[in-house]
């Protein structure tokens, strides 16, 4: 699909709710299992002490959060993790670290693809998160296993420099682009509630709507104020603003995963019913985001079968990796 103008995304926002709410059920189920929802389990790998000024973000040693900087986590201890996830139903592992960025040859990088190798023998679609890749660190993730590459636009191009000076909306761009070179599917969304206007959503979703191929999955995040940053107190996104972007995004994405992401634990079950309906069909799952906390995995488990849906059954074939080629979106 072609990239969607702003005029485009604007329209289909600002529908009546239930038309757009009907409009965004008629995409999904034209283009996803009705039931199904991803089970995604999320671990910081590497915590805390990051170069970056992220405004939103409790990893930045630009401002005095809770966290504490941790080193990189050890093989086996990400092992554990990720054999405890696939254990429970997570089809996809993602590992994120705070780092500006990483390149071939650091021993960090060498030592992440060994644990890639290794999470990507147990069947579950792998993801990272490192910040920004040269194109030679992208190829070597692609061939150590890695099935999508995290890496957030997170608001419009007008607006990001409200939320980051230490690095571009371009620098953003230019990683995605080398990790598509590399073959790897992109999970690129953002984060709403930083102060921002719709139109700095919708600039979002225009962006991303014009990546070739589209994203494999879009995470929307609603901000987690976190004290000492910038953001603290910033108010709670309002639900219905939450469900128009996640339909606003299915009908401009109809192949995109949407994932429900950050802030899903102050969400009540109706909320995420709302959610799931109006096209979301992934989530995390885990009491843990990456340092935050996150909705308990027996009250996932319950509210999905509460609302007759399903998590995705593990693959039986992951030989080759879920990512999108250029031909399966042209
Ligand atoms: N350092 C890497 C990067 O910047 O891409 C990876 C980690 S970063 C924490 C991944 C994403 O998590 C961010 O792009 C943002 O969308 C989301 N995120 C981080 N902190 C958040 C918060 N407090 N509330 C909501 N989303 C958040
Ligand atoms: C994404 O978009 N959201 C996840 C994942 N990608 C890496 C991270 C959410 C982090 C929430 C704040 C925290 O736990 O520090
Ligand atoms: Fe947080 Fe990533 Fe920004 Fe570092 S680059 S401050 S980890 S969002």
């Amino acid at each position: 699909m072609a990239r969607m103008t702003l005029d485009r995304l604007e329209a289909i926002y600002n529908q009546p709710l239930f038309d757009l709410l009907q409009q965004a059920r008629a995409v999904h189920e034209e283009h996803w299992p009705r039931r199904e929802v991803q089970l995604c389990t999320l671990l910081s790998i590497k915590t805390g002490g990051c170069s970056e000024d992220c405004s939103y973000c409790a990893q930045s040693a630009h401002h005095a959060t809770p966290v504490q900087p941790e080193p990189l986590l050890d093989k086996e201890a990400v092992m554990r993790v990720a054999r405890a996830a696939r254990d429970q139903g997570s089809t996809r592992f993602c590992m994120g670290a705070a780092w500006k960025g990483v390149r071939e040859g650091d021993k960090k990088f060498e030592q992440v693809l060994e644990i890639v190798r290794e999470v990507n023998s147990l069947g579950l679609e792998v993801c990272v998160t490192l910040g920004q890749l040269t194109p030679v660190a992208a190829q070597r993730l692609r061939a150590a296993g890695v099935t999508a590459y995290n890496h957030n636009i997170d608001t419009s191009p007008e607006f990001y420099a409200n939320i980051v000076t230490t690095h571009t909306f371009e620098d953003r761009l230019q990683t995605i682009r080398a990790v598509q070179d590399a073959g790897m599917a992109v999970c690129c969304g953002g984060i709403i509630g930083m102060g921002e206007a719709l139109v700095d959503r919708l600039r979002m979703l225009e962006v991303v709507t014009g990546f070739d191929p589209a994203p494999e999955s879009l995470p929307i995040n609603s901000l987690v104020p976190i004290p000492g940053t910038p953001l603290e107190n910033l108010p709670r996104v309002d639900l219905f603003e939450v469900v128009r972007l996640i339909a606003t995004a299915r009908v401009a994405l109809p192949r995109t995963k949407i994932r429900l992401s950050a802030g899903r634990e102050n969400l009540s079950r109706e909320a995420q019913a709302m959610c799931f309906f109006a096209g979301a069909n992934s989530i995390f799952f885990g009491d843990k985001l990456l340092t935050t906390g996150n909705t308990a995995a027996e009250e996932d488990l319950a509210l999905l079968r509460e609302l007759d849906l399903e998590p995705q059954a593990p693959f039986t074939d992951i030989q080759e990796p879920h990512a999108c080629t250029r031909e399966a979106h042209a």
